[in-house]
Parts: structure tokens; sequence; C-alpha cells
């Protein structure tokens, strides 16, 4: 007996307007996940000033995915503003209700060129407290994986859960409470960084590259698929530690990942499914925002993979 998105959102403990903003994210997700399956043969890309057989210029998928999620927002009376990494300024929709939705439309469409798994991300807020709020404040946040199978993964705080887009277009819960395993053999960073890398970070990646002859004590593996949607989703699978900490290149920027719609959303999944988040030097989700497209160090998954990360930042 499998469970649909629909009957799994009018079970939660939650007001049903929010649940609608989770429903409209989702129905947007499953429109893109139908562009991007045929997107290569349109002679769509993940890049701008892409042609289709003619040769008549392509938009670039992510602007078309703004598009589409812009336009189920504009259809859910629910929500009134929508901040998006695709649009320099927040957009107020008028006599909308109170909900705000911050997104990543298509997360690693850089990706897409060599049809590697990218995502949309996105984290639900009270519009009426404003633009910028600690991640702790988030509502609900999710993410569809575009991958194999087209994949979305919500939380409203209290656990996480998975679902998988069937052949008629319809979400079927598939793991109704993930976890991330609090211990793991492997870590996600771009080791082409190292000459960046803070000795925190350079500290915690010897341990695991010494493996079982070092203090870890284990053998690790290192996998980087370069789409955080997709490293995400395997960590939040089979456990594993994400890292894009602060280095001596992004530090002027405040590091690489968005926090309103990358790093917020993303931890909170992660913390609601057991595992960890932090910059490195504090918690992600009690990050007071400067600005909508702000940058910060993102390092999350299991929990004592972090945790040894946390320590290594602790010596200072
Ligand atoms: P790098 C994709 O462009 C992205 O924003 C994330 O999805 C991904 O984790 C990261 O950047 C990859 O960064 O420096 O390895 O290309």
């Amino acid at each position: 007996m499998t469970t649909t998105l629909a009957q799994w959102l009018a079970a939660q403990p939650v007001d049903q307007k929010l649940a609608s903003v989770v429903a409209t994210m989702a129905d947007a997700s499953a429109e893109i996940a139908a562009v991007l399956r045929l997107a290569p043969i349109a002679g769509q890309t993940g890049l701008a000033g892409a042609t289709n057989v003619q040769g008549e210029a392509q938009k670039a998928l992510d602007v078309i995915s703004n598009d589409i999620v812009l336009n189920h927002i504009r259809q859910n009376p629910e929500i009134s503003i929508l901040v998006s990494e695709e649009l320099d300024e927040a957009v107020h929709i008028e006599n909308q209700g109170g909900f705000m939705v911050a997104t990543d439309p298509l997360d690693g469409s850089s990706n897409l060129d060599v049809n590697v798994t990218v995502g949309t991300i996105f984290s639900v807020l009270d519009a009426r407290k404003g633009l910028l709020q600690k991640g702790s404040a988030q509502l609900a946040a999710g993410y569809a994986a575009y991958g194999p199978a087209t994949s979305l993964v919500l939380t409203f705080g209290a656990s996480t859960a998975v679902f998988t887009l069937d052949g008629s277009g319809t979400f079927v819960l598939t793991v109704e409470r993930v976890t991330v395993a609090p211990a793991s053999g492997e870590y996600a960073i771009n080791t082409a960084r190292e000459r960046f890398w803070d000795a925190a970070t350079r500290g915690y990646v010897a341990e695991n590259v010494a493996g079982e002859t070092g203090p870890a004590g284990k053998r690790y593996n290192m996998r980087w698929v370069g789409s955080m949607v997709a490293d995400i989703h395997r960590i939040l699978m089979r456990g594993g530690i994400f890292m894009y900490p602060l280095d001596s290149e992004t530090v002027s920027k405040g590091g690489r990942l968005r926090l309103l719609y990358e790093a917020n959303p993303m931890a909170l999944l992660v913390e609601a499914a057991g595992g960890k988040s932090t910059t490195g030097q504090e918690k992600i989700l009690e990050l007071m925002p400067t600005g909508i497209h702000q940058r910060v160090p993102v390092i999350l998954g299991s929990a004592e993979e972090v945790e040894r990360v946390e320590g290594w930042y602790a010596r200072g």
C-alpha cells in the first residue's frame, strides 16, 4: 500500500496551509524533472547561451527552473514572497498569504551537460517575520534530486522523509524516517582546493587519508560529485560528511554556498535526520542572515564526523 505525498501531508500535525506550500514546491519539482529528462533533445543545457537543433537560442535551464517555481508559487495564495538564487531581489506577491519560499531552483546546473544528478532546494519561512531569519525559524525544508529516480526529501523539523516520483507523476513515500548514520567512512570535499584550506580542514582530512593507520583508526573513501544535492542525498541515505569550509579564497565572500536556500534547508533536513551541521565555528541554523544571498561555510552530515571537525576548529 503506497502513501502519496498528498496523503502524507494531510496526516502531518502541521498547518495545512504550510503543507500546501510544500505541495507547491513538489509540483514545481515534478515539472522541472520532466523538463530535465528531455532537455538535451531540445538543445537546452545548464549553461546560458545554449541553442537548439534549429540554432535557436535557449534559456538556461536554471532560468527555466526558476520560471517554473515562480509560476507555481503565484498559483498558491498562501505564498507571498519568493527569494531565489536566480533573482537579485525578493519577489513580493500582492494579496497573498503568510509564507515565504527561499530556493535554489536548479543547484549544480553545471553538471547537467554531463547528465549528473542536480536538484531544487527550498526553505519555507513565515513571511511576516521578514526576509532575514535564522535557519532555526524554518517551518519546512526540502529538496528534489533529479537522478536515476526523482527523489523528494522533506522535513517540518522533527523528522526527514523521502518520496519518489512514480510513472504517473505522483510522489510516493519511500522512506518514512531517514536517519543519518552517526559514524561513516566517507567524506565529501573538493580536494583540489587543499592549498586554500585552513588548519582545521587540513588536519581533519589528513586523519581520514591516514585511514586505519592514523588517529581515525578506520579506512575512508572520498566522494565529491560537485552537486550539493547529490552529495547530501548520499550522506542522508548512507552517512558521511559534506564539507565546503571557509578557505583563503572564499573567505572574502564569507564562503561558497548560500545560507538562505542551500545551507539552512540542508542543515534542517540533516539535523531532523539525526545529523549535525556547522560552519566549523557556529551552528548553521543559529546564524542571523545579513543578506538574502549571503554565503557561508557548510560542514554537515554524520554526527561523529562533524564533531571531529568541530574538535579541530576548537584547537584554534
Ligand atoms: P566546486 C554547484 O555549483 C555548487 O553550488 C554545489 O552544488 C556544489 O556542492 C558546489 O557548488 C561545487 O563546488 O568548487 O567543487 O565546483
